[in-house]
């Protein structure tokens, strides 16, 4: 009898999108421009390799600006940050670099236009998660009202449901925000809603990737680190399509049982986990045996994002 070949299947798109590229290009620019120290608040991008590198070369991540030194450069993280925030920062006179992914800003500038026009404003996200904290500390503690979950819609107390509006972290799962927004139309007929929903391009194309790869694989493997809140996400999508789904920060995550009787493997990786790293998991999986290796089709993407003005050389 054959044995079946044992294969793994690429998902398209996977990895870095382009907020994160720019994100970490605007660290590394700082750093050859302005030399260490670079304070940077937050993890610029929730990936331990990302993160681990960046330090190597001089960066420092702080979570409290009372950590930054005077006259220090500082640059936000990709998840963005609350209007406190900056005014700290300003007060403290650093020098800032944003690297705010230019999606998320289009989110917070969304909520200030909203607010100006007088509507109560609800906003689907993880409590506690930084962009969550950054898009609801664009206006005063409060104002903006958090769900989470289809059940949170129900408890809501809305005054005037006429003027309402929501808005949603970009990484969310695509599904589970659309049964929280069908939730909110019924309950609130009046709402309105983004002209474009606020999940970004990278998190909608992974998405729709890893169905297809959960689809046609026993179990699938996603690269990114357990903070990742996308990387999370493409686990559950991938488990919610019959695959059994596995998050792995790295080749030596990979545990041996995973893998028991499977013959076809899956593999993508959260926006903000390197391909190096993938390519790790790769090299690991083929002295497993599972040495067929197959991208898969998919969406191209060519979005970028222009970085500040002052870090872009010559
Ligand atoms: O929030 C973002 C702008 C996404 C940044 C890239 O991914 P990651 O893993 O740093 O952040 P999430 O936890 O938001 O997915
Ligand atoms: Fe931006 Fe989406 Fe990436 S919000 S940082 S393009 S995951």
């Amino acid at each position: 009898m054959n044995t079946p070949q044992k294969t793994i299947l690429l998902a398209n798109p996977r990895g870095f999108c382009a907020g994160v590229d720019r994100a970490i290009s605007i660290v590394e620019r700082a750093l050859e421009q302005f030399g260490a120290p670079i304070y940077v608040r937050h993890e610029v991008v929730h990936n331990k390799f990302v993160v681990d590198n960046l330090r190597a070369k001089g960066a420092v991540f702080i979570e409290e600006l009372s950590d930054v030194p005077a006259g220090a450069t500082l640059i936000y993280s990709a998840h963005g940050v609350s209007k406190s925030v900056q005014q700290e920062a300003q007060n403290r006179g650093f020098r800032v670099f944003d690297a705010t992914c230019p999606l998320v800003s289009k989110v917070h500038k969304e909520v200030e236009r909203l607010n100006a026009q007088g509507c109560r404003i609800i906003m689907i996200g993880h409590k506690k998660h930084p962009e969550v904290e950054g898009t609801m500390g664009q206006l005063p503690e409060g104002e903006i009202l958090l769900v989470e979950t289809v059940a949170d819609v129900a408890n809501l107390a809305v005054c005037d449901t006429e003027k309402l509006a929501h808005v949603s972290q970009t990484t969310l799962s695509v599904d589970e925000t659309a049964d929280i927004v069908a939730a909110l139309k019924a309950r609130f007929p009046h709402i309105r809603s983004p002209h474009k929903e606020d999940i970004c391009y990278a998190t909608t194309n992974r998405q729709e990737a890893v169905k297809t790869l959960a689809d046609e694989n026993e179990v699938v493997i996603v690269v990114g680190s357990p903070n990742s809140s996308n990387s999370n996400r493409l686990r559950e999508v991938a488990a919610q399509h019959g695959a059994a789904a596995y998050m792995a920060d790295n080749a030596g995550c990979l545990k041996k049982e995973w893998f028991s009787g499977k013959t076809r493997v899956g593999v993508t990786a959260g926006a903000s986990a390197p391909e190096v790293l993938v390519q790790e998991v790769i090299a690991v999986l083929k002295q497993w045996g599972y040495d067929a290796v197959r991208e898969s089709d998919g969406v191209a993407e060519n979005i970028v994002f222009v970085l500040p003005k002052e870090l872009r050389g010559a």
